[in-house]
């Protein structure tokens, strides 16, 4: 399993603070990222900031800052969440990075090259908010008959000269495409909505923009920036080393994954995929557009101001409590709700109850009754976690991140029963080394668990590691074979999952 393994979020618009939707996405590709480290696989993540565009010209000028000041502040925030909810990310790619200006100016040329690209005027409907062009067919209605973007967004009316794509030379080839990668679109309901947008036919694309400066300059043409979603979805190129490093590019691309959320799917399965056939370039395998996180049942966006800070959340629950609720909580692919009350509910059931309770009940007795060192093995044959891996396994191929956690609490599940019924406690007034057994397979039960659950709350899992005396180099899967050491002295057990309260009603 050494094949390599190249996994991105989309990179974000830092024109506010991070909200909690920034730190779902980042969270779950981090999850998918660590569990692909752990099988042995080399992996790549990378995650950063989408700097150009009007939308940050905007947003810039209503704080009287320029856009590279807006984006240096707000950058800075979403690298601090990212570093605060330990993404393990390779590469945080800022759009303004050099390489990225290079990186987009080359696949410009390529498909100018390749004949896909033409001056023209552009006239139409521009929403700022989704940085995107619709068709009057496209809009709907507002509150008060105004004209509206599929998203709801406001768009205006906009005359410009502009650069064009051939998108509409595309479309069989990329209904071809999707015909012959099942997987390129997931899951399955996006993959629907693309083919049947495609499906209606393709209007080629405006990829400059004249009425402002602040983007990438279009190679060759003074005046021209490239619209910010040319140069945003170029980062994942920028990303492998592509094209200053060939060496790198070679191996890390095509990607294997694009993580994006599921309002953004068109620009990653049709217009990410055509500019990259009109440049001679591998098409990434598959793009997956994960659901919604909703306040409430609410909607929350920076626009609206609806916008929870994944900081503070991560400060009440901890950083591994709110990762665990959410790729626990939420169907990966589809919306999920959150709300105080469900978090604390389902961290104080699931991993101060559960996981918490069979680490600390195990550990307290070994510290006490084996003078704190790791007990003799015995015959006991153990709770039975066999198979559990490859179960966890295959739902982390099929991107079921909450069916994996699932599996791995019916390992603690398992656990804990066996262990309740073995009550070693009172097995040890009548014979001690049958309680020393119990207590040596409730150990190696929690050291199988922590392992299998280190790519979701990765913190908690090594604390329970280092009180287990692991090694770093002795906790991926590889691992899971080798069983714990008796003999050997561990560290006094500490708590790992505090039980929450509830917030005053
Ligand atoms: O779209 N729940 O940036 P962005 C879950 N710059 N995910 C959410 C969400 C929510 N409530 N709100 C947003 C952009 N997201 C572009 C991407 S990629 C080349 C360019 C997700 O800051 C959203 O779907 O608006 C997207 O995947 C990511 O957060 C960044 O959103």
């Amino acid at each position: 399993m050494t094949k390599p393994f190249y996994i991105t979020t989309a990179i974000s618009y830092p024109n506010g603070r991070p909200h909690v939707g920034h730190a779902y996405e980042a969270i779950a590709t981090d999850a998918i990222a660590r569990w692909r480290r752990l099988e042995g696989r080399p992996v790549r993540f990378l995650t950063g900031t989408d700097e150009h565009g009007l939308k940050m010209a905007q947003a810039a000028r209503a704080r009287g800052l320029t856009p590279r000041q807006l984006a240096d502040e707000m950058s800075a925030s979403f690298k601090a969440m990212a570093d605060q909810l330990t993404i393990s990310y390779d590469r945080f790619i800022r759009t303004t990075d050099a390489d990225h200006y290079a990186a987009s100016a080359e696949l410009w040329r390529r498909m100018a090259a390749n004949g896909d690209i033409y001056l023209g005027r552009y006239e139409g409907w521009y929403s700022v908010r989704d940085e995107a062009f619709y068709g009057e067919e496209e809009l709907i209605a507002g509150a008060v008959g105004e004209r509206l973007s599929p998203q709801g967004t406001p768009v205006e009316w906009t005359v410009e000269e502009s650069w064009f794509f051939r998108l509409s030379a595309y479309q069989d080839r990329l209904l071809a495409h999707y015909a012959a990668h099942p997987d390129f679109i997931q899951p399955e309901a996006r993959r629907n909505e693309v083919i049947r947008f495609v499906e209606g036919g393709l209007a080629d694309l405006s990829i400059s923009r004249t009425s402002f400066d602040w983007g990438v300059p279009v190679p060759d043409s003074p005046g021209h920036v490239m619209y910010v979603w040319v140069d945003a979805l170029t980062n994942y190129l920028t990303g492998a080393g592509w094209p200053a490093d060939p060496a790198l590019a070679e191996r890390w691309w095509p990607a294997d994954i694009h993580i994006i959320g599921k309002d953004i799917v068109r620009f990653h399965a049709v217009y990410w995929p055509a500019f990259l056939m009109a440049a001679g370039v591998a098409l990434p395998k598959a793009v997956f557009g994960h659901g919604f996180l909703l306040n409430r049942g609410e909607k929350m966006s920076k626009s609206t101001g609806n916008v929870i800070d994944p900081a503070a959340m991560a400060e009440r629950y901890g950083v591994d409590g709110l990762r665990y609720f959410l790729l626990r909580e939420v169907s990966f692919g589809q919306d999920g709700s959150y709300s105080d009350d469900a978090i604390v509910t389902r961290i104080n059931a699931d991993l101060a109850n559960g996981l918490g309770n069979l680490a600390q009940r195990c550990l307290s007795i070994i510290a006490k009754q084996c003078a704190g060192r790791v007990p003799a093995p015995g015959t006991a044959s153990g709770p039975d976690l066999g198979g559990l891996a490859a179960r966890i396994g295959q739902a982390m191929d099929a991107l079921q991140l909450n069916r994996a956690l699932e599996i791995v609490w019916e390992g603690v599940s398992e656990a804990n029963r066996w262990f309740a019924d073995q009550a070693p406690w009172a097995l040890r007034k009548t014979d001690p080394a049958a309680a020393d057994a119990v207590l040596y397979a409730t150990a190696e039960a929690v050291r199988q668990l922590a392992i299998l659950v280190r790519w979701a709350i990765p913190g908690a899992a090594d604390a329970l590691l280092d009180q287990l005396g692991q090694a770093e180099d002795a906790r991926d899967l590889a691992a899971l074979a080798v069983p714990l050491t008796p003999g050997i002295a561990l560290p006094p057990p500490q708590g790992v999952f505090p039980r929450l309260e509830p917030a005053p009603a």
